[in-house]
């Protein structure tokens, strides 16, 4: 959690967007459109059940139910997030170079 605090404390480049994607009801909402390096989206874990939100290579974010976490877009490219705990739960991210 010190992780997650230090991030959210950490100056944004000023072109920087920042996104929120809601899981509920077992599934991720909808994907964020023109994502860019350096870009970050605050998943928050609107279910009843535990989630996880994760890319391999990228992130990966274990989300209780009620809890939210940031990541910070760090290269171009597709990232194929899954739920780790559910398989079918998926996104596809199509980040672009900053
Ligand atoms: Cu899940």
């Amino acid at each position: 959690m010190g992780a997650l605090l230090l991030v959210w404390a950490t100056p944004h480049p000023a072109e920087a967007a920042r996104y929120v994607v809601d899981i509920k009801n077992m599934a991720f909402g909808p994907a964020p459109q023109h994502l860019k390096v350096g870009d970050t989206i605050l998943w928050r874990n609107n279910d009843i059940f535990r989630h996880t939100a994760t890319a391999k290579p990228g992130f990966d974010l274990d989300l209780a139910p009620g809890a939210q976490g940031e990541v910070t877009l760090k290269n171009p490219g597709i990232l194929n997030v899954i739920c780790r705990y559910h398989p079918n739960m998926t996104m596809r991210l199509a980040v672009e170079k900053e």
